[in-house]
């Protein structure tokens, strides 16, 4: 059983979401709002279901789905496209295809020295993300 993602956490790295973005197709004045937000991420789960918040100051996203189970994701606020999405477990990776007009698309989560990490993938663009977890205050 992987450890849990579950929990709030704040970004500490974040490489090549400039690449990721231009990947997308997001154009230059978003990429230059969002290289400047420090996100967080919020992941529950109730169930088997699992909810992953991304949020920003600036915008916030969600998306709520279940493991094995392809579903129709819109990448509303981000790049605004229809994708349809399945999450797997690949050893201790949740791993989430998402297939739509960009190919080799998705995402991936793991946890690695009590870090989040996220591994955000498009077109042969890379974006590597860690978080650390919010000390309870
Ligand atoms: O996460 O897909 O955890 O959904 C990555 C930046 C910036 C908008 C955020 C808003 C995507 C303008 C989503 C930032 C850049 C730039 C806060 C990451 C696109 C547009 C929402 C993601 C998965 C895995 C779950």
């Amino acid at each position: 059983m992987p450890a849990s993602l579950c929990g709030t956490w704040d970004m500490i790295s974040n490489v090549n979401l400039q690449g990721y973005m231009i990947a997308l197709g997001i154009s230059p004045h978003l990429r230059n709002i969002a290289l400047k937000l420090k996100m967080k991420k919020v992941i529950e789960q109730r169930g088997d279901q699992f909810i992953i918040k991304t949020t920003s100051t600036f915008r916030n996203y969600t998306v709520s789905f279940r493991v094995g189970q392809e579903f129709e994701e819109f990448t509303r606020g981000l790049d605004n496209k229809n994708v349809k999405s399945l999450v797997k477990w690949k050893g201790n990776k949740m791993v989430c295809e998402q297939t739509g007009e960009k190919k080799d698309r998705g995402w991936a989560h793991w946890i690695e020295d009590d870090k989040l990490h996220l591994e955000l993938y498009c077109e042969g663009e890379i974006c590597n993300q860690v978080f650390k977890k919010k000390v309870k205050q």
